[in-house]
């Protein structure tokens, strides 16, 4: 091949991924780095945090004789509560004077979850999330709205460093004066949106009601994740803002948004394998599931130096296959996160996750795409109401005959029977970050 037939090849891969040699080495390579970096992250937590060697050691393992991936599942399970238990630094592995920056996760109970960076973690923070941007289409100097929140929440900062570390300018919008937000990606022709899937929806209606049509805007690519969001919510938050969206995924814990987003094929998130290890278990048993089924998502990290997080139990629920996607990239995909165990509801002994319901509900003429479910003792029974809206425009009169039909929908595609309300335009409360989306009403403790 001549040289400049050489170097437009080199041109045309290197526009498909931000790190080609990364993103599309073989499984087996990657395999490889896994190996050898799962040794380097065992004997970072092995040598820093007392915690981790004991249990390393009781499992029988050691940093130096680990041979093969597998080995790994030697060693128990990592679980919110032992983040909890060490509040704040406990498992930290690194001293104050080595941090950057320490981020937490509310929680609604209890401790919040502390976690920490050092410099480096966060320049592979920045590197992961700008591969994950990349992935969906944005690129060097296209203008970044960032509407997640800034602030001890990862999602801000997080999609921030990312936009910065690919050559793209950031507005730091943050959540919240919602108005604005809609003037200035007018404005300013912003190309990427990111935030949570439930605020995008946010600002495109309070757009409408400003009179701005969001489609005539200059996005093409939105970010959006930290909560689940189903297939109709997505054509739906297309539809109203004329852009392309993308599923980003990931977690305080493990790191923050970046742990796992779609390409263009979106066709599955990429879980950037060589910085995290992905296991699928059953929840109930531990044991892990044939690949492609369902089960809890389990992540070690491969390369975070302030918090090694080894087998850590993620409470979500996904599927993960490492069959070769059309894009030409290597690492596994995670299927769309639907949910969170400890979000799943059990209404007359049906599972359902919250994302079910939404997948019934969405893009049925007259209902908007606004809805929380609100759950209640009612006897010995739980019951489930569905509080959804009308579209702006529809008559009153016609919400009984709304409220029918999406009891039916829900009740032939989920399999629950629940109650519908349908609400005037604007009386489900709107989120600014994460939506609220159940109301559980049940008595504590029964
Ligand atoms: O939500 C990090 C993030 C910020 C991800 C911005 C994507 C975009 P946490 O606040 O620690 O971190 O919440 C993590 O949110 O365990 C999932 O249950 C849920 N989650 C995050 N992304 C998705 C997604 C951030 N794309 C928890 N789909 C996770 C479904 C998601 N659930």
């Amino acid at each position: 091949m001549g040289m400049i037939a050489e170097a437009n090849r080199f041109t045309a891969h290197r526009a498909e991924f931000l790190h080609p040699l990364l993103e599309a080495m073989s499984r087996d390579q990657l395999a490889q780095v896994q190996l050898k970096r799962l040794r380097a992250v065992l004997r970072n937590a092995w040598d820093h945090v007392p915690w981790h060697r004991a249990r390393i050691e009781a499992a029988g393992l050691h940093p130096d004789s680990i041979d093969e991936l597998d080995e790994l599942r030697r060693l128990p399970f990592m679980m919110k509560d032992d983040l909890r238990g060490h509040y704040p630094f406990g498992l930290f592995a690194r001293s104050m004077e080595q941090l950057a920056r320490v981020h937490a996760s509310s929680g609604t109970t209890g401790q919040p979850t502390v976690v920490g960076y050092t410099p480096g973690d966060l320049a592979r923070w920045a590197d992961l999330m700008a591969r994950s941007l990349y992935s969906a289409g944005a690129r060097p100097g296209d203008l970044v709205h960032n509407a997640y929140g800034y602030g001890l929440f990862t999602g801000g900062l997080g999609a921030h460093q990312g936009a910065e570390r690919l050559g793209c300018p950031v507005v730091p919008m943050s959540g919240g004066g919602t108005e604005r937000q809609a003037k200035l990606i007018m404005d300013f022709g912003a190309k990427v949106l990111c935030a949570t899937p439930s605020y995008a929806l946010a600002i495109a209606e309070v757009a409408t009601q400003q009179g701005i049509d969001l489609r005539t805007s200059r996005l093409t690519v939105g970010m959006f994740g930290a909560e689940p969001w189903s297939a109709a919510l997505r054509e739906e938050i297309e539809a109203r803002l004329g852009l392309k969206a993308y599923d980003v995924y990931g977690l305080s814990e493990i790191m923050g948004p970046g742990v796992a987003c779609e390409c263009e094929c979106r066709n599955g998130l990429h879980g950037w394998e060589d910085h995290f290890l992905f296991e699928v278990i059953d929840p109930d048993t531990g044991v892990p599931v044939p690949e492609g089924e369902a089960g809890e998502l389990v992540i070690t990290t491969l390369a975070k130096e302030a918090l090694p997080m080894l087998r850590y139990r993620t409470r979500d629920i996904t599927r993960v296959t490492t069959e070769r996607c059309d894009c030409g990239r290597t690492h596994a995909r995670l299927l769309r996160v639907t949910g969170r165990n400890d979000d799943m509801l059990i209404i007359r002994g049906v599972n359902v996750y919250p994302s079910q319901i939404e997948s019934a509900l969405i893009g049925r003429p007259g209902l908007a795409p606004h809805y929380q479910l609100v759950i209640e003792r009612r006897g010995a029974l739980d019951h489930l109401r569905i509080e959804v809206e009308a579209e702006p425009g529809v008559a009153p009169d016609l919400f009984d005959e709304l409220a029918r039909d999406a009891v039916h929908q829900v009740k032939s595609l989920v399999g629950v029977t629940a109650e519908v309300v349908v609400h005037a335009p604007g009386d489900v409360p709107r989120s600014q970050g994460k939506a609220v989306r159940v109301r559980d009403l049940r008595p504590k403790g029964g």
